[in-house]
């Protein structure tokens, strides 16, 4: 990346991350289940990069809307994003005791209030939206149906299940093709992704073609992200990316690297994240989206 994208992406996380956390644990204050509240913000908190809700804001931003007006939106990306993460960590997926360098919300809290968190987490990302009343009710409907198609069984958790069902059948000596890696990332990890552009293309109000165009963008770059991640498990130390790394390849999982190699990998990686880009140009105003998602992919956590 040139220092110049370098520094619009500093600049833009300094004027979208406080419009984001001055508000995103407001839900969160005041109910009666004080507990679940402390194991809901102590995820939510610990440290995440923030990137779904940076991807939509600045989406809406790149047709030409307010960041503030995806805020909502860019709140119950993180909200889900973090439950699945607390999910994923639980024994029963993946086992992890640390997570962005703290220990796991089943280890603090036990394994029952991290389920819960996880659920409430999840819940509360569809209320956040259906009560933002400065969107229309349109816009939260359209907003709450793209949502709930890029978390549910059709986009992350049927993602998550076929990775599971995936392991298995590596275990058993039958390891999946590209092609069918290609679906696992696109939906466990590729679909909330391509949400978060979508979402602000819906809160910013994008013409037919400002939207198809974003989708795509996103749908790409859900890709691109997951095979860094995919290089990074491979490549990187536990200190770097503040969790058990090489566990991937520890479990016989099938990845970018395992499949072409790490040359191979970062070839994919560039490629995909070129063909994203392609599809910001014709927007209003892209620079910003577009030197994000050149971070994104260049990332080293
Ligand atoms: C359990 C319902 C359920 C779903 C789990 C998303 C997912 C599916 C599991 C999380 C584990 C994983 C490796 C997902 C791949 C996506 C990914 C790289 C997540 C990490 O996202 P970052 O880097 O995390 O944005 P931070 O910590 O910065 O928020």
């Amino acid at each position: 990346m040139t220092a110049q994208a370098n520094d619009l992406v500093r600049a833009d996380l300094d004027r979208l991350l406080p419009i984001f956390e001055a508000k995103y644990l407001l839900p969160f204050q005041s109910g009666e289940a004080v507990r679940l509240a402390e194991a809901m913000q102590y995820s939510l908190e610990a440290g995440g990069k923030r990137v779904r809700p940076v991807l939509c804001m600045l989406a809406a931003e790149a047709i030409g809307g307010r960041a503030e007006a995806a805020l909502s939106c860019a709140m119950a990306l993180e909200f889900i994003h973090t439950y699945s993460l607390i999910h994923d960590d639980l024994p029963a997926m993946d086992d992890d005791d640390l997570r962005r360098g703290k220990p796991t919300n089943h280890v603090v809290f036990g394994e029952g209030q991290a389920i819960l968190a996880g659920d409430g987490l999840l819940t509360e990302a569809f209320q956040v939206i259906a009560a933002d009343t400065s969107l229309s009710a349109e816009r939260r409907i359209e907003a709450v149906a793209v949502l709930a198609e890029a978390a549910g069984w059709r986009g992350m958790v049927g993602g998550q299940s076929l990775d599971l069902l995936g392991e298995a059948l590596t275990r058993a000596g039958k390891p999946h093709d590209l092609e069918h890696l290609q679906v696992i990332h696109r939906l466990k990890t590729g679909a909330l992704l391509r949400a978060s552009v979508e979402l602000g293309a819906v809160a910013a109000a994008a013409t037919c073609a400002q939207r198809q165009a974003l989708r795509k963008a996103g749908s790409l770059l859900g890709l691109a992200f997951q095979i860094q991640d995919d290089i990074l498990d491979a490549t990187s130390s536990e200190e770097e990316m503040g969790k058990r790394v090489g566990k991937d390849e520890g479990k016989g999982k099938i990845t970018y690297p395992v499949l072409l190699g790490l040359e191979g990998a970062r070839r994919a990686l560039n490629e995909t994240t070129e063909r994203a880009l392609c599809q910001l140009q014709s927007l209003p105003n892209p620079s910003s989206l577009t030197a994000w998602a050149r971070f994104l992919a260049q990332r080293g956590n």
